[in-house]
């Protein structure tokens, strides 16, 4: 899933490059953590409900050491010329903008925490695609998280992690997201996906052995324009908090399937009755994966995840026409399920493939966008990958 234009080489090495050229110096360690895909459980999360992502092995690298005083200097290959800030900048949620809030977000949420966040030097290198709903900006914060707790010796354990990504996420870079993306990016682990209670916050590794299955995962990048993805996700949200409310219970996720109907009836906007449709029945569909995965039905949770498009297309209301085509052109060309993974309206699908066909419905897609005059989409297969690790 190259872009035109894209650093070409290791990613690791192109973090230690852009370090050494940038400040000359060796950094005192590297830190990387993954983008993910969702397998199944979307806009569950801030709901209160169940997911199952699993980790990409393509991954964000950060190069660092430390640095006298609290101050922070940061360098992306994508950017021209490292961001610098102190403490009066990571103090103000929004004061530093752009790419760099990632990085200065975790830094305030680290204070905040009451945490003596060491001063450094950073640099980084990604092979996520930004803007194609696979989470770089949890990659960002997981990565730059491990390495400063690291580099001060911070004592913040791995599954207290995604709390405070997420809060610099939602208060310093002001997006509201859930929960889901900051875990994924931090606890996934390798061969497996990451059942997580986003209430509990607990998890579960369940075992996702695509190639000893014969099985593929084929992400598909629609390179769909986002079309107001922030207002949209914002407004979802806010829908599924008021139904929550209107329905008398802490969040959605405490509606039983049983008393879906029934909860239905009570509320009069037809929108919500079907936003509110989509986060229990997917929270069901998530549970009735992970069962299925974990009886080694591997191929069985296909129509499961097209029944999640369905429901993200019609109930939900976050799909778009290449997302749609894409999932069509898949199932046609004989994917076992195929669904849209992230927060929608753009990004990229998923389709359950044997590993024998992942060619053969890749082209499929690529066909179905020309006919239909779509940019041509990214392809690529993917395994569930290691989540934040440090690499030396
Ligand atoms: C985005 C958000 F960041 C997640 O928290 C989640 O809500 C997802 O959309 C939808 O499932 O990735």
């Amino acid at each position: 899933m190259t872009e035109p234009g894209t650093p070409v080489g290791d990613v690791a090495e192109r973090a230690t490059a852009g370090f050494r050229q940038r400040y000359g110096a060796e950094p005192a360690g590297r830190w990387a953590a993954p983008g993910r895909v969702n397998l199944i459980g979307e806009h569950t999360d801030y709901n209160d409900g169940f997911v199952l992502p699993f980790a990409l092995p393509l991954r964000t690298v950060v190069a660092a050491a430390p640095q006298d005083g609290e101050r922070w200097t940061v360098w992306s290959e994508l950017a021209d010329s490292p961001v610098e800030f102190g403490a009066t900048e990571a103090d103000q949620p929004g004061r530093v903008t752009g790419w760099a809030a990632y990085v200065a977000g975790v830094v305030w949420a680290l204070r905040a925490a009451g945490h003596a966040v060491p001063g450094a030097r950073l640099a980084i290198a990604s092979d996520v695609p930004l803007g194609s709903g696979l989470s770089s900006s949890a990659a960002i914060e997981a990565a730059v998280l491990a390495a400063l707790v690291e580099l001060g010796g911070l004592n913040l354990p791995a599954e207290r992690r995604p709390r405070l990504a997420q809060r610099a996420e939602n208060d310093y870079v002001g997006a509201p997201t859930g929960i889901m993306d900051q875990s994924a990016a931090i606890r996934c682990r390798e061969g497996h996906a990451l059942f997580l209670d986003c209430r509990t916050e607990s998890v579960e590794q369940i075992p996702f052995d695509l190639d000893a299955a014969g099985l593929a995962v084929l992400v598909i990048d629609s390179r769909a324009p986002h079309r107001h993805a922030d207002g949209e996700y914002a407004s979802r949200r806010k829908s599924c908090e008021r139904a929550a409310e209107l329905l008398g219970v802490p969040a959605l996720r405490d509606v039983s399937p049983a008393d879906l109907d029934a909860a239905l009836t009570r509320l009069d906007d037809d929108e919500m009755r079907r936003r509110v449709r989509h986060v229990v029945t997917e929270d069901q569909r998530v549970l009735h994966t992970v069962a299925l995965l974990r009886a080694g039905r591997i191929r069985d949770i296909g129509p499961l995840l097209t029944a999640s498009h369905a429901s993200m297309r019609d109930d939900f209301e976050i799909t778009v026409p290449e997302i749609d085509t894409a999932v069509e052109a898949a199932l046609a060309a004989g994917a076992h399920g195929a669904r849209m993974t992230g927060g929608g309206f753009g990004g990229c699908v998923l389709a359950l493939v044997e590993a024998s066909s992942a060619d053969a419905v890749a082209r499929a897609v690529v066909e179905a966008y020309a006919e239909r005059g779509f940019a041509t989409p990214g392809t690529l297969t993917v395994l569930p990958s290691a989540g934040a690790t440090r690499l030396d």
